[in-house]
C-alpha cells in the first residue's frame, strides 16, 4: 500500500531570521529534519520551505517584488537566485544529517506563473521521485511569469497548489508561531490561539488577517490561510503548527492532541 502523502510548508520565519540576512535557524532546522525522518516509516513528504532572508530582504533590496520592469535589476535577481540555491543546500545539509533523503528542485524549473499565481506545471520529477522514496522540496522562488516576465512566488502558493496536485492527505504549515490568533501574537500578547475552524471562519478570518511583522514580500499569515482556505475547501485537512518547538509537527501528522490551528474540511 502507497504511504499517504503530506505537504510540509516549513516556515522561512521559524527556519531564519527573517530580519537579518542569510541567517539561518539552525536548531530548528534539525528539529523539523528530525521529525521528519521519525515520520518517513509511516508518511511520505513533499517539502516546501520559505525563503526566510534569504529571499525577502533581497528581494526588497534589488526591487524585484513587481516582476521585469528593466535589464538593471537582472545582476540582483541572478544574485539572489544564487543565494537561494545556497539557502537549499543548507537544509539539504541538514536533512542528510537525518539521513532523508531529500531531493532539492528549483520552483522555477518547473512552474511558471501568470500575473504571479501558478499557471502551468510539469510535476512529473516531484512524483518520480516520490516513487523512488525521496523526498523532492522546493522552496520560495523567483519565477518566470508570462505577464511580468519574472515572479515572486511563494512556498506556501506552492506547497497548497502541490497539497491539491498530489492529492496529500494533509497539508501542515510550520510557522514560528502556535497557530492562527485573532490578532496578531507578535505585537498582542492577548491574542487568542483559533484551534477549530472552518473553510468558512477562516476565509472570514483572511480578509481580515494582517501580513507579517517582519520583512515579507509574499503576504506573511493573511497569504498563509488564504492559501489555505483554497485547500481545505478540496477536503485536504491544513495544519498551523510552531516548528519552534519540539514534535508539534509529528504530533499534528499523528493526529495527536497539541496545541495547534486546524482548518477542517467543509
Ligand atoms: O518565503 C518567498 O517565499 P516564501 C520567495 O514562502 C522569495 O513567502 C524569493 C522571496
Amino acid at each position: 500500500m502507497r504511504k499517504a502523502l503530506i505537504v510540509v510548508k516549513l516556515g522561512g520565519s521559524a527556519l531564519t531570521d527573517k530580519t537579518a540576512i542569510y541567517t539561518p535557524r539552525r536548531a530548528a532546522i534539525g528539529r523539523a529534519a528530525k521529525q521528519i525522518a521519525d515520520l518517513r516509516r509511516r508518511f511520505s513528504f513533499v517539502v516546501v520551505h520559505g525563503a526566510g532572508s534569504y529571499g525577502h530582504i533581497p528581494v526588497k533590496r534589488w526591487h524585484l517584488t513587481s516582476g521585469f520592469k528593466h535589464a538593471g535589476q537582472l545582476r540582483g535577481l541572478a544574485a539572489t537566485k544564487s543565494k537561494l540555491l545556497e539557502w537549499e543546500l543548507i537544509l539539504d545539509e541538514a536533512f542528510l544529517k537525518h539521513h532523508v533523503p531529500l531531493i532539492p528542485l528549483l520552483a522555477s524549473d518547473y512552474v511558471v506563473t501568470k500575473n504571479g499565481r501558478i499557471h502551468t506545471t510539469d510535476l512529473r520529477p516531484i512524483t518520480n521521485w516520490l516513487r523512488l522514496g525521496c523526498v523532492p522540496s522546493s522552496g520560495g522562488d523567483i519565477v518566470t511569469d508570462l505577464r511580468n516576465g519574472f515572479a515572486i512566488l511563494s512556498g506556501d502558493q506552492l506547497a497548497a497548489y502541490l497539497a491539491i496536485k498530489l492529492k496529500a492527505s494533509r497539508l501542515i504549515f510550520g510557522t514560528d508561531v502556535d497557530g492562527v490568533f485573532d490578532s496578531n501574537p507578535k505585537l498582542n500578547p492577548r491574542a487568542r490561539l483559533l484551534s477549530d475552524l472552518t473553510v468558512t471562519s477562516a476565509a472570514r478570518f483572511a480578509s481580515r488577517a494582517r501580513g507579517s511583522t517582519a520583512p515579507d514580500v509574499t503576504g506573511g499569515m493573511a497569504g498563509k490561510i488564504r492559501e489555505a482556505v483554497a485547500v481545505a475547501a478540496r477536503g485536504i485537512p491544513v495544519y498551523f503548527v510552531n516548528l519552534t518547538k519540539n514534535e508539534r509537527l509529528k504530533a499534528a501528522a499523528l493526529d495527536r492532541q497539541v496545541l495547534c490551528s486546524k482548518i477542517i474540511p467543509a
